[in-house]
């Protein structure tokens, strides 16, 4: 019986594990409706990962690279002939603008780094 229920606990435990890095992380994107977006690059994520934007509107994204690891080095956005070199904390000025509804998404060269525009 203790068994069951120790299972169980473990169980309900790792739903709210995942439930909270990553059912929860994606549902909430942070609002850019005008000016500027500030992303930093760490740890190997892009932080927000999430960005929602409105469609035929231009939005600043303010990139803030300090990961150093190369594959962070370029950023580019999926739809959008847009891919930038981040150097190392400084900050890079993009000027993003989408004009079909949707979610796009934004990654590193090789699509490890990932992040999402949602635009409405
Ligand atoms: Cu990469």
């Amino acid at each position: 019986m203790i068994t069951l229920i120790v299972n169980i606990s473990a169980l309900l435990l790792m739903a709210a594990v995942i439930w909270w890095f990553w059912l929860a992380g994606k549902r909430k994107a942070v609002q850019a409706s005008d000016g500027v977006i500030e992303i930093h690059v760490v740890n190997g994520v892009y932080s927000p990962d999430r960005v929602a934007i409105p469609a035929g509107k231009a939005v600043t994204f303010r990139f803030t690279r300090e990961d150093p690891t190369p594959c962070a080095e370029i950023v580019k956005f999926d739809g959008l002939s847009v891919s930038r070199e981040l150097p190392l904390n400084k900050p890079v000025d993009l000027s993003i603008r989408y004009d079909e509804p949707g979610e796009y998404a934004f990654t590193c060269q090789m699509g490890m780094y990932r992040g999402h525009v949602v635009v409405s």
